[in-house]
């Protein structure tokens, strides 16, 4: 009885490989999760989270902020990254360095050692909120691997293959879950299926992510 509870508290961080090139290093970042929250609101103060236009002319249900050389963007003229955020004419917030060394670290565990992100894409999910199966493919070299780090509710993650019509599979993505997406799994679709109604104590009714990634 006791064994039971002390072994479903152990909050130490496994290893799930999902397939070549691909791993999720489970609760890898809860220790820093708060941390990692703060950070975020002070650099949604200099850059706030929007929900930006996509080419077609939708407006996507997750709002975006980015902090590194480089942020992404998609408005009517297309997706791409550029130096400046488009509200204000500014550069992006520097990266700070505990998201950094989290990266390095997360990419290091998985195998990719020489990971050096210029560019981290901040996602926030309200209930309802989702993102449609997509390539992830304006950066310069996929030879260089993705690092995604997950926050809040917990939400479904669909993992496709090489072409849009391959059923994904499903992994749910929890609180400090991290995943490392390189090689061969670099350019495979994914997506979020709609974030249910959940609470968690840092975050309320969101999740967040962090995607880092080298752009140029
Ligand atoms: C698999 N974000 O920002 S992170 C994105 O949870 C994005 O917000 C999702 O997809 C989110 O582009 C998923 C996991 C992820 C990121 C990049 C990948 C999975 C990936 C690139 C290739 C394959
Ligand atoms: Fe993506």
């Amino acid at each position: 009885m006791t064994m039971d509870l002390f072994e479903s508290s152990s909050s130490e961080p496994w290893v799930e490989p999902l397939c070549e090139g691909a791993v999720v290093l489970r609760r890898f970042a809860c220790a820093d999760a708060s941390e990692l929250l703060e950070v975020i609101e002070g650099l949604a103060e200099q850059a706030p989270f929007r929900q930006m236009q996509t080419p077609g002319g939708h407006t996507m249900s997750v709002a975006m902020t980015c902090c590194g050389e480089w942020g992404w963007v998609t408005d009517t003229r297309g997706y791409r990254y550029q130096r400046t955020d488009p509200l204000s004419g500014e550069p992006w917030p520097l990266m700070p360095t505990m998201f950094r060394s989290l990266a390095v670290m997360a990419a290091s565990a998985a195998g990719y050692s020489k990971f050096e992100p210029d560019a981290c894409l901040v996602n926030r999910y309200a209930p309802g909120a989702k993102m449609g199966l997509h390539q992830d493919k304006d950066e310069d070299d996929f030879d260089q691997p993705i690092v995604s780090v997950s926050l809040g509710t917990p939400a479904m993650f669909q993992f496709g293959g090489a072409r849009r019509s391959d059923r994904p599979q499903r992994v749910p993505l929890e609180n400090g879950d991290v995943v490392v997406w390189g090689g061969p799994a670099r350019l495979r679709y994914h997506g979020v299926l709609t974030l249910k109604q959940a609470q968690h104590s840092l975050t309320g009714d969101s999740r967040y992510n962090l995607t880092f990634r080298r752009a140029r």
